[in-house]
This record gives C-alpha cells, sequence and structure tokens, in this order.
C-alpha cells in the first residue's frame, strides 16, 4: 500500500549537503538492473565490458528496495530495450561500434536488448512485484519516450531515490533530465555501478559538485536510516 497521505519527514545524511524529504513524496527508482547488463552474455558484454562489475550493487539496492516496500514508499524499476521490430531504436544506435552482436541480434538470453526477452527482464534478486512500476525505455534517460512525467505526477512525488546501472550512462541521464522537470534526486551510491570504476566516481562526483548541480549523494546505509527512521516517527 503506498503511504501518501501523511508526510513523513526524514534527513538524509548525504553530500554535499544533508537533504530534509518529505519521504510520502519520495519514489525509489530503480534503473536498468537487467540481464542484459548484469549478465554474460547480454547487451553489456556484447560492448566487451566485464559484467562482474556491477554486481556489487545488488545488495545495496535490495536493502532499500526491502526498506521501501516495507514503508509503502512508490517503487519505480525502469528497462531499456526495444520494440521487436526495432521500430523505436534509432540507428545510430544499433549500427555503433563494433559489438560482438547488435541490439535485436539473437543472443544466449534471446535477442539483444529487445523487449520480452530473457535478457531483456530485471535480475530475480530485485524482480517487480505486480504493484511496482515498470518502465520501458527506449533510451538512456527514464524520462524520453516514457511515461514516467505522468507517473510521477499521478502520485505527488517530488523527490527520486536513484539507484541502478550503470551510474554515467543511465543513471546520470535520467538524473539530468529529472533535475531539469525539478525533481530533488538522491543518488544512492553503492546502489549504482559501472563498467568502469572511475566512471563511477566522477558520474557521483559530477551530480554532486557546485553545491549539488544535478542532485544530492548518499550511501544506501544513510538512505536506510531516513528511511527506518521517518518509519519509526523519529
Ligand atoms: C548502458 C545503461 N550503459 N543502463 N545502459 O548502455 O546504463
Amino acid at each position: 500500500m503506498l503511504n501518501s497521505s501523511k508526510s513523513r519527514l526524514g534527513v538524509i545524511r548525504a553530500e554535499p549537503e544533508p537533504i530534509k524529504l518529505d519521504l510520502s513524496s519520495t519514489a525509489l527508482v530503480i534503473i536498468d538492473m537487467q540481464r542484459d547488463f548484469m549478465e554474460p552474455g547480454g547487451f553489456g558484454e556484447t560492448l566487451g565490458n566485464d559484467v562482474s562489475q556491477l554486481a556489487r550493487a545488488v545488495k545495496p539496492i535490495g536493502a532499500v528496495l526491502e526498506a521501501a516496500r516495507d514503508t509503502g514508499m512508490l517503487v519505480i524499476h525502469t528497462r531499456e530495450g526495444h520494440l521487436p521490430d526495432l521500430s523505436d531504436a534509432p540507428p545510430a544506435k544499433v549500427e555503433r561500434g563494433a559489438p560482438s552482436l547488435r541490439i535485436g541480434d539473437p543472443g544466449p538470453m534471446g535477442r539483444i536488448l529487445i523487449r520480452g526477452e530473457a535478457g531483456h527482464d530485471i535480475i530475480p534478486e530485485l524482480y517487480p512485484l505486480d504493484s511496482e512500476v515498470v518502465i520501458d525505455k527506449p533510451g538512456k534517460g527514464a524520462f524520453y519516450a516514457t511515461e514516467l512525467s505522468e507517473v510521477l505526477e499521478r502520485y505527488g512525488i517530488e523527490n527520486l531515490l536513484v539507484c541502478g546501472v550503470t551510474t554515467e550512462v543511465c543513471v546520470n541521464t535520467t538524473v539530468r533530465e529529472a533535475n531539469d522537470r525539478g525533481y530533488r534526486c538522491i543518488v544512492i551510491s553503492d546502489g549504482c555501478a559501472s563498467y568502469f570504476p572511475e566512471f563511477h566516481e566522477m558520474g557521483l562526483k559530477m551530480i554532486k559538485a557546485q553545491g549539488g548541480i544535478f542532485g544530492w549523494v548518499a550511501d544506501s546505509v544513510a538512505v536506510l536510516e531516513a528511511m527506518r527512521g521517518s518509519a519509526a516517527g523519529e
């Protein structure tokens, strides 16, 4: 059940400074925790990446997801992918680079990055409940060509706890889109990961620099403290 009527204030120990939030108008947004990015044989690996780099984000996300479910917070999962006929996949994206398999090609988890295929689905550890929102997106940002804005407006959401993969690509793009739309974004540092640890670090720095030019950064422990504290009425 969603806790939307009563405000529930929480303070998150974040950088560049602590942020006080009404957790009843806050959603958890989990970006692209799909087999295609996380497992061998998927889109991420076709690009030459070491997918084991992303595993570290699963546990912290799982802990925040459990707290969100316990406290009735709106949970939104996103999935990057394309229609089977590739009508929403720009040729400039499909033709880019020299991957071992291109978007739409058959791979060990079905067609690469295609909706409905096994590889496109979310990993079992973080699988959405039927009651949770799943946004399918053709791009890196979760607002472009999706219904995300309408969903957030419908639930009266003003703040986003953002995590997922990869830090500098889909997490950063979504946070920038959200920031321009007026949302306060708190990025969960250990709930994000990149194939390139140095991009992860820089991706987080870019968000919190200049007084938090795109948002705030906090680890999962700080986020959980605020969520659990507010649930206990502190
Ligand atoms: C990428 C994503 N890296 N979810 N997608 O292509 O970050």
